[in-house]
């Protein structure tokens, strides 16, 4: 029963990565997006310096619980006078989505005027080329569908929004990745766990039953944030359609690591990796701290997506 509402088991060595584990000084390691390349599992870190800016470095494993740390950044804001004022104060919580041999990579640009989503992508892990910033500022959380549906790249994003549904999961299309429109809210904010945001945290995953992506909710609480998971499934043609979510957290703060750090009570996975016997591992920051690992079957985690009339309790 507990499975069924809480499908993921945390690796037990938790955390997999630390701030000592980085080979340069640095403030804290965290936010990773994931993928498998080549045999090997691939961890690209937000690692924020001293001055409270982030960049990317890359991690590898054979395994996927024992990553080493590259000796210095990949990924560092733009000098590029096009990108240059808008990743200023930092480059954020990537996600991977390979299409095809290329893998893409969405990030959050930080500078003056608030965050907006940039696009990059990278054949090699040696290379990385932009492609564009994708968004306005007050966006972030974007991540890319694994392949064209109906001729258009999709992405799920957060625009911030100022009026009702603030905080809400968008999806928008594009024919070239640089042009996006055909904008839509897919999931809103609802009384409860993840009353005060939601955002996209996982690149949508194929399954037979639609696409499937964790988010995370935001909860205010006295005293602060509380950023738990949940999952959402879309369907398969039409992505914008919503089949189920999971109406309760399916993974949340538990573990002194989750619960304490620069940022308490935080979970947040930015990668996620499928294996061949179906089941998940999930790559998450926690308390914007350190890096975990859970891991999950794949049917289990779907589930828990049912409509909020089918909610447990
Ligand atoms: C969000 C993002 C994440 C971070 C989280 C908790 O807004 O900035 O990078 O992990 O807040 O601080």
């Amino acid at each position: 029963m507990l499975k069924d509402l809480h499908p993921f088991e945390r690796y037990p060595h938790n955390p997999i990565l630390e701030t000592d584990d980085v080979p340069y000084l640095c403030n804290t390691v965290f936010n990773a997006a994931a993928c498998k390349c080549e045999g090997r599992y691939l961890l690209l870190l937000r690692i924020e310096d001293l001055r409270g800016r982030s960049h990317l470095t890359l991690a590898v494993s054979e395994d996927g619980y024992h990553f080493k740390i590259e000796d210095s950044p990949w990924v560092t804001p733009s000098q590029d006078p096009h990108y240059e004022i808008y990743e200023r104060y930092g480059i954020e919580d990537p996600r991977i989505t390979r299409i095809d041999d290329v893998y893409y990579i969405t990030y959050t640009a930080y500078g003056p005027f608030g965050p907006r989503v940039g696009i990059g992508r990278t054949k090699d892990f040696k290379e990385f080329e932009r492609i564009c910033l994708a968004t306005e500022v007050d966006n972030k959380d974007a991540v890319l569908f694994p392949e064209k549906i109906n001729g258009n790249y999709v992405m799920l994003d957060r625009p911030s929004g100022a009026g009702g549904g603030q905080g809400s999961i968008w999806i928008t299309y594009s024919p070239d990745l640089i042009h996006w429109g055909h904008a839509k809210a897919i999931l809103t904010p609802e009384p409860g766990w993840g009353h005060s945001k939601l955002g996209i945290s996982t690149p949508p995953v194929k399954t037979e039953k639609g696409w499937l992506a964790l988010y995370h909710g935001v909860r205010e609480t006295g005293s602060g944030k509380l950023y738990r998971i949940g999952a959402l499934l879309m369907d398969l043609d039409r992505p914008e359609k919503v089949l189920g979510y999971s109406p309760h957290f399916i993974f949340g703060p538990r573990e002194p690591y989750e619960r304490t750090g620069d940022v308490p009570n935080v979970v947040f996975p930015c990668g996620l990796v499928l294996e061949k016997d179906h089941r998940v591992k999930m790559y998450y920051g926690a308390a914007d701290t350190c890096i975990a690992l859970a891991e999950a079957s794949l049917e289990d985690i779907l589930k828990c997506c049912v409509s909020s009339h089918e909610a447990p309790g």
